[in-house]
């Protein structure tokens, strides 16, 4: 997605097998994210085709994401400003309840709107240089990318808004315990452990994974009674496929991996 004589594409999606790999490709300006590259976002997680089983977000150079272009505020006004907020809205429940899931590589700079961005993502791999956080409290705004909605679920509301209110930085190792990423990973293997991971969710039947994305979530936000019976409805889906019986065949049969820990 590009636009205007000198333009880059802010946003390159490779196809690599059956997984996309989505780039944000600013680096000059640490991918930071104006409005092309959030329609690009959102074009690009609305457009995958049916080979695509799941996807890597990244960013180029030496941070995953700097947040809101902070040049395009500066002169809006009340109703373009709402507009805006939700245009993220829009793009960032592309991505989280797109098609496929999402597996971030997180490196360097993982702040304001692109840690919102990360937090839209299902599976996130931190490398060691990470850092989050939320400077829209020093800024003199507010989030408005989903962040209200989505990290107090993560991190809880309490250190959400003593990061906002005291302008606190995270590094990886400290976000890891507090849910910012499931993954920490070694300087420059970030992208190759996001890719791995994705490739094994690319590997699950889709029903489960579309049970995943789809219908936990929903489930884990609303009331009990409908809650069990989504339930019920999602995992007799599941199980009628071929998909399921053929891999439960598998394990009665012993062709399948049994549960076991990682090695390190
Ligand atoms: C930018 C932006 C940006 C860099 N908007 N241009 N986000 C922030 O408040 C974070 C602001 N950025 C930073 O704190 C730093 O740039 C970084 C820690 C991310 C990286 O530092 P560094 O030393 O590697 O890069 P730099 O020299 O600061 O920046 C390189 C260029 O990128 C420079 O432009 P240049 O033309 O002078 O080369 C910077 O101006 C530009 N740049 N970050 C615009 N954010 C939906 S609501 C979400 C609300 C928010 O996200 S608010 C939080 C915004």
């Amino acid at each position: 997605m590009s636009a205007g004589p000198d333009a880059v594409d802010e946003i390159v999606v490779d196809i690599e097998g059956d997984i996309a790999v989505v780039r944000l490709n600013r680096p000059a300006k640490r991918n930071a994210l104006n409005d092309q590259a959030i329609l690009g976002l959102e074009a690009a997680f609305r457009t995958f085709g049916p080979g695509v089983k799941a996807a890597v977000l990244h960013g180029a150079g030496e941070h995953f994401s700097a947040g809101l272009d902070l040049s395009e505020l500066v002169e809006v006004d009340l109703n373009a400003a709402i507009e805006h907020s939700r245009l993220w809205h829009r793009a960032f429940e592309a991505i989280e309840f797109g098609r496929v899931p999402v597996v971030s590589a997180l490196h360097g700079a993982v702040v304001g709107g692109g840690l919102e961005l990360a937090c839209a993502t299902h599976v996130r791999v931190a490398e060691t240089s990470a850092f989050y956080a939320l400077p829209e409290g020093q800024r003199g705004i507010f989030v408005g990318g989903g962040g209200s909605v989505r990290l107090p679920r993560l991190i809880g509301v309490s250190r959400m808004m003593e990061m906002m209110l005291t302008g606190r930085v995270y590094r990886a190792e400290e976000g890891y315990g507090f849910g910012f990423s499931h993954y920490v990973a070694p300087v420059g293997e970030g992208l190759a452990k996001a890719k791995e991971l994705a490739r094994k969710i690319a590997g699950n039947a889709g029903r489960t994974n579309f049970a995943l994305i789809q219908a936990l979530p929903r489930i884990a936000e609303g009331d009990r009674a409908a809650g069990y019976l989504m339930e019920a409805l999602m995992s007799a889906i599941a199980q009628d496929d071929g998909e399921a019986k053929s891999r439960l065949r598998a394990f009665l049969e012993k062709r399948a991996d049994k549960v076991a820990p990682q090695p390190d």
